[in-house]
């Protein structure tokens, strides 16, 4: 898959400089006004995932923008192969979704000596030069992890015994995976009778989680919550719940993150209990920054997108309207 959007990339670049030789011009389109952006996405781990990669997709079309794509699964060597790619096609912008936060300063520093802007799209970096990029979109996932922990605080106030979560971990060292851990921990500090007992990345897949709950419930008899990073790892283990002859929802209550379809159908079938929203239509706004950073305006260092959450009720009454 990335082999060949590599290829299609270069394809593509080569009938670029074709049809416009000898214009001059360093642009990716030399000789037009068509902006190219180079879009190197984390992977298709999720039905967040592939959302967010459809959203960028339509809406650099609507937008006019000449999008090149690549797909990393979730390597970072693959995406920092993808940026130096759209480097040296000299692409007019580079947008992408970090897999993990750290190891990011040397490819920035070529893109900002190839005087390439780069927008960080959903997921930061660790890179304390903040000049590397130009502005970063995305939720606050701190504060996503702590809607989780105050919902279950809520739902165990009148908890006489300790209450027992295992944790399903986004992919190790992914800026959603250390936030929403950090923002859960701290909300739940306010009830000391809610415990992390077993805590583990399940990558945020579907099959990450179910094999990760499998093992949690082989080595825990006594599960009372699910805390999953995301709606597929959840989805995951309301399979190896059940594969235990327990009752998700019940038995085990399980909260997670995003909102997706499948997760919000979950939600309304009982076996997921809460679910913290986190959007992945980030593409108007990435459209819209990336035509004020080339047009040489300026624009925010962070831009936060809004966000809810869903009680069972909630999802049944918004599932039939939710676009993903
Ligand atoms: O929650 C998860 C996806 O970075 C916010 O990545 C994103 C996360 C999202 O795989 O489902």
């Amino acid at each position: 898959m990335f082999k060949k959007s590599l290829i299609a990339v270069a394809a593509a670049s080569m009938l670029t400089l074709t049809a416009c030789g000898g214009t001059g011009s360093a642009a990716g389109n030399a000789g037009t006004d068509k902006i190219t952006m180079g879009f190197a996405q984390v992977g298709a781990e999720s039905g967040w995932r592939t959302a967010n990669t459809k959203s960028v997709q339509e809406s650099a079309k609507k937008a006019g923008i000449d999008l090149k794509f690549s797909d990393a699964q979730q390597k970072q060597e693959n995406q920092i192969k993808a940026i130096r790619s759209y480097i040296q096609q000299k692409v007019d912008v580079i947008a992408f979704s970090p897999v993990v936060e750290s190891g990011w300063d040397t490819v920035l520093k070529e893109a900002k000596t190839a005087k390439i802007p780069v927008i960080l799209t959903d997921r930061a970096v660790d890179s304390t030069d903040k000049t590397l990029y130009k502005t970063f979109l995305g939720s606050d996932f701190v504060e996503e992890g702590k809607k989780a922990g105050t919902w279950l605080v809520d739902e165990s106030k009148s908890a006489t015994d300790t209450v027992n979560i295992v944790e399903i971990q986004g992919t190790t060292g992914s800026a959603p995976a250390n936030d929403r851990k950090e923002g859960f921990e701290e909300a739940i500090k306010a009830n000391p009778k809610l415990k992390i007992i077993a805590s583990q990345s399940g990558d945020f897949t579907r099959s990450g989680g179910k094999q990760v709950m499998e093992a949690f419930l082989k080595n825990n008899p006594d599960i009372d919550v699910v805390f999953a990073h995301n709606d597929d790892e959840g989805l995951g283990a309301i399979e190896a719940i059940e594969a235990a002859g327990k009752v998700p929802g019940k038995d085990i209550k399980i909260v997670t993150i995003d909102a997706v379809k499948d997760g919000m159908t979950a939600l309304s079938n009982g076996k997921i209990n809460y679910i913290v929203e986190c959007s992945p239509m980030l593409g108007d706004q990435l459209m819209d920054l990336a035509k004020k950073v080339i047009a040489g305006e300026s624009v925010p260092e962070r831009v936060v997108t809004e966000e809810t959450t869903f009680t069972q009720e909630q999802a049944k009454q918004v599932l039939a309207s939710r676009p993903y």
